[in-house]
């Protein structure tokens, strides 16, 4: 079977595609109504860049959502489920946003850039509809729009490296999360510490769409001698290390799961004084107990191929008690390994589990940590 996806105008290009057509980019995936790469053809050769090296990413499609004006603190404080009172300028946050039913329907980094005036980083559902509709329901004072701002991240143990030569030293006293208004040769950017792996590394958010290619070569010649590659968000990293994919991991129409369940109930700040969207739900949750909880799991046999779609996890009868969102071998761990979760009542049941691939039955192991055993 071969086929292709087309490039049509229903999705938006990112100001960095023709920079990564450049590159050799050899697959997308579509993000926000964005085409995002997904690799470059040499998926062994990115892992490492990003685990030993450097990789930069084009994450254009991590849309901004600006919320500015006189009650943009109020709106910020009303959407997510975090207490913004301490947030600072200068400091990103990592902030789950419910609906009313206490479900997750998003996960933004959000960057507090002065008084008055945030950006919500987001993942991939429309923030923006969301945002904007309920500050006009509640006769908020705000101005909700998408700025051209597009991030372009670097990550990897040689990062700082890479983005201390392009910007100075100053980047290393820059801290998690941390990020400051600068530029870069005139270009006007946001410099984070931030990105999605545990590697480490940066994310620049490029404020002028005209200029991508441009920062793109910037970027690319001062990691050439660091040895960056081209790369996306990286599934085997992120699996290895646990963090959140809203999307791939549940969303609203596809297995949707509250904060609890995947893994962000410590983000839930029920002692905020202000009200948030989606309180009375979760605490009605917290105190009936989530019915599932978030694990990792160990799949056995041959290494696997491509993991397209969520699986249900299944008892030996044939009953779904959890799900599988996504899975991938992993050399590191010398074994498939996945994330998903699993339904509170088989907590030490011991039950032997399995999901059911196109080849046949695999089973299914839970895991605290991978590695450990
Ligand atoms: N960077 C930026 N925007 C983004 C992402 C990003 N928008 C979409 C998506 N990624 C949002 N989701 C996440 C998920 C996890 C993290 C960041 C964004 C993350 N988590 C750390 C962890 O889980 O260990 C730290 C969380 C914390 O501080 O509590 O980094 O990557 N700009």
């Amino acid at each position: 079977m071969t086929f292709h996806i087309g490039i049509g105008p229903n999705n938006r290009k990112s100001c960095y595609f023709d920079a990564t057509v450049a590159a050799g980019v050899a697959c997308f995936s579509v993000y926000n109504h964005m085409f995002i790469p997904a690799h470059f053809g040499d998926p062994e050769a990115e892992y490492d860049a990003l685990m030993t090296g450097v990789a930069m990413w084009d994450v254009a499609a991590q849309r901004q959502v600006e919320i500015a004006g006189p009650d943009a603190f109020e709106l910020i404080q009303y959407l997510t489920t975090r207490d913004m009172t301490k947030t600072r300028v200068g400091q990103g946050r990592y902030v789950p946003i419910c609906n009313h039913e206490g479900l997750l329907i998003n996960d933004p980094v959000l960057l507090m850039l002065e008084a008055g005036r945030y950006w919500l980083s987001i993942a991939d559902s429309d923030i923006a509809l969301w945002a904007s509709a309920i500050a006009a329901e509640r006769g908020m004072d705000v101005r909700v729009h998408e700025p051209d701002v597009s991030p372009l991240a670097i990550q990897g143990p040689k990062a700082e490296r890479v983005v201390a030569e392009l910007f100075g030293d100053w980047v290393k006293e820059l801290s998690y999360f941390g990020f400051r208004q600068t530029e870069l040769r005139s270009i006007p950017l946001v410099l984070a510490r931030s990105g999605w792996s545990k590697q480490g590394g940066f994310e620049l958010y490029l404020q002028d769409g005209t200029r991508g290619t441009e920062l793109w070569d910037m970027v690319q010649a001062a990691g050439a001698r660091h040895g960056i590659r081209p790369g996306a968000p990286n599934d085997r990293e992120r699996i290895e290390s646990g963090l959140v994919s809203y999307g791939a991991d549940g969303r609203l129409q596809v297995n949707p799961c509250n904060p609890f369940e995947i893994g962000l109930g410590g983000l839930v700040d029920f002692a905020k004084p202000e009200d948030f969207v989606g309180k009375a739900a979760l605490q009605r949750i917290k105190a009936e107990g989530a019915a599932r909880r978030r694990v990792r799991y160990v799949i056995e046999g041959a290494p696997l191929g491509a993991f397209e779609h969520a699986l249900p996890v299944l008892t030996g009868k044939g009953v779904s008690v959890g799900v599988l969102s996504e899975a991938i071998y992993s050399q590191r761990f010398g074994a498939n390994i996945g994330v998903g979760m699993i339904s509170t009542q088989m907590d030490e049941t011991g039950e032997t589990l399995h999901v059911e691939m196109a080849e046949g039955g695999r089973r299914v192991e839970i895991r605290a940590e991978f590695g450990d055993g």
